[in-house]
């Protein structure tokens, strides 16, 4: 398994691990039973809002600061990583190291990762068949999933496990398909790009790109300023805690000991949803809709402001804006927008997007309900995607799905290296609730005799 000449991000992990799995041990045995959190029936009720019941190893999201890798501020974090040039945006195999060790890597440690990468890059054909079986109306998302559990027999730890393996070793085996899987998934998303919407006209990756660049040459844009898009999206989309629908949606069908392949796929499903991923490829969709009904490419304030109003008034929501935990504008939203000011300031559709970030949150907010009315990480990535000809919107949340394997994937394998247990909380029952409320809204026996 693995290389023969050695590997150093495997031996930073190994001894990373035994640190921190001596410190949880501690951790557990000296204050275990203290109290972390109280839980209310509003968040039983409210999706778990705010309560603290899981951990996170690579990343930590602050309600008005946004997402930090490692303790970095998600929009400092290419500036701080090992890049082509001053004037490129950073490699992306650099986040992964970072998000597995806590340290910024030397070149060397990302010249090393790209080249174990692409060591790592063949995709069997019997995969890349299965894609080509679909029928051509599939949702992208659906396609990766499938190609993803296509690939499945190739998981080293589904294989150790058959075989029977120590726990202690298991992470050994999750970390092989965690790179495995890196290596192959820009893979599976360009066949499925080129399949879908390029008749079938598959480009041959080149070995000499780093992994975000290789990614934008296989989708068919050599321009070099895509290729650091294609870096900067990858890097700002890779990560974003642990409680999000994706991360735990892995993390959770992880904690059963399914391996990376059958974890990363449920995390796709879950980004697929349009209140998560799928709101990249709904906000392209809402602005084509409303160009069409006011018949303009860029509508005044005071029309968009209207069609928004209106979209309410049906019980619509507004894609790209609005966060679970997110309290102030999503520093992703900003960094893109940076992108954009940089790169292509006069594009309509950007110039659209920068309008809806100026209307849309005043009217969010005189609805008296809509907790954050800032624009998250999905407002602006389809118009900078459309910018450089990727305009088939209906592929943007795989997008997504490529970027988040980082954080997904550095998650896995530090569940496994911490040996955290099967996720495995209390449902309770609707009616005991009830109950238990109606109980603790009557006084007791014993309170009635003391008034
Ligand atoms: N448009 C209209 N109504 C909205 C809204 C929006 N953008 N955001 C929130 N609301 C509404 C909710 O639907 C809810 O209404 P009801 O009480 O009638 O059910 C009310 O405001 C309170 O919701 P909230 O507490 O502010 O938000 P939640 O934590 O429940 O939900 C969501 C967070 C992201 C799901 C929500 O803001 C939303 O639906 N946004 C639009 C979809 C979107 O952009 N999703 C991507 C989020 C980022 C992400 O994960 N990317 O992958």
């Amino acid at each position: 398994m693995g290389e023969q000449g050695g590997d150093p991000l495997k031996e930073r992990l190994q001894v990373l691990g035994e640190a921190l799995r001596q410190q949880v041990r501690q951790l557990l045995q000296e204050s275990g039973d203290q109290v972390l959190d109280q839980i209310r029936v509003r968040q039983v009720l409210g999706g778990m809002r705010g309560v603290r019941a899981l951990v996170c190893v690579t990343s930590s999201l602050d309600p008005e600061t946004g997402v930090r890798y490692r303790g970095i501020p998600v929009a400092e974090v290419s500036a701080r990583l090992p890049r082509p040039s001053a004037e490129d945006e950073a490699y992306v195999e650099g986040l992964f190291w970072l998000l597995l060790t806590g340290s910024i890597p030397t070149e060397e440690e990302v010249n090393w990762l790209r080249r174990t990468l692409s060591e790592r890059s063949h995709v069997p054909y019997q995969v890349y068949e299965v894609l080509d079986r679909l029928p051509a109306e599939t949702h992208p998302m659906a396609a990766f999933s499938m190609g993803i559990l296509a690939m499945r027999r190739e998981s080293v730890m589904r294989e150790a496990l058959q075989k029977g393996v120590s726990k202690d070793k298991l992470w050994e085996y999750a970390y092989e398909d965690a790179l495995n899987l890196l290596a192959k998934i820009p893979y599976i998303a360009a066949h499925i790009y080129r399949r879908f919407y390029r008749d079938g006209k598959y480009i041959d990756p080149d070995p000499s790109l780093d992994w975000g660049a290789n990614f934008a040459h296989m989708l068919g844009n050599d321009d070099p300023a895509f290729y650091n898009l294609m870096r900067l999206y990858l890097i700002l989309h890779a990560d974003h805690g642990g409680g999000n629908v994706s991360v735990h949606a892995a993390r959770l069908v992880g904690s059963a000991w399914s391996d990376p392949y059958l974890a990363y796929s449920a995390g796709m499903n879950g980004l697929a949803g349009p209140l998560h991923g799928l709101a990249n490829q709904q906000v392209v969709q809402f602005i084509l809709e409303m160009q069409k009904a006011l018949g303009s490419m860029l509508p005044t304030r005071e029309q968009i402001a209207e069609y928004v109003r209106d979209m309410l008034k049906k019980g619509r929501v507004i894609p790209g804006f609005g966060h679970a935990v997110l309290r102030k504008t999503d520093p992703r939203f900003l960094a893109q927008k940076a992108f954009a000011e940089k790169h292509c300031p006069d594009d309509e559709f950007v110039q659209v997007v920068w309008r809806l970030y100026e209307i849309v949150p005043p009217i969010l907010q005189a609805t008296g309900k809509v907790k954050n009315p800032w624009p998250n990480v999905d407002l602006h990535s389809g118009a900078l995607l459309r910018h450089y000809g990727i305009v088939e919107y209906t592929f943007y949340t795989v997008f997504f799905g490529v970027a988040r394997a980082l954080g997904i994937l550095a998650q896995l394998v530090w569940d496994r290296l911490l040996g955290l247990p099967i996720e495995r909380p209390v449902a309770v029952p609707l009616q005991d609730l009830f109950t238990l409320l109606a109980e603790e809204a009557q006084p007791s026996e014993e309170s009635r005799q003391v008034v």
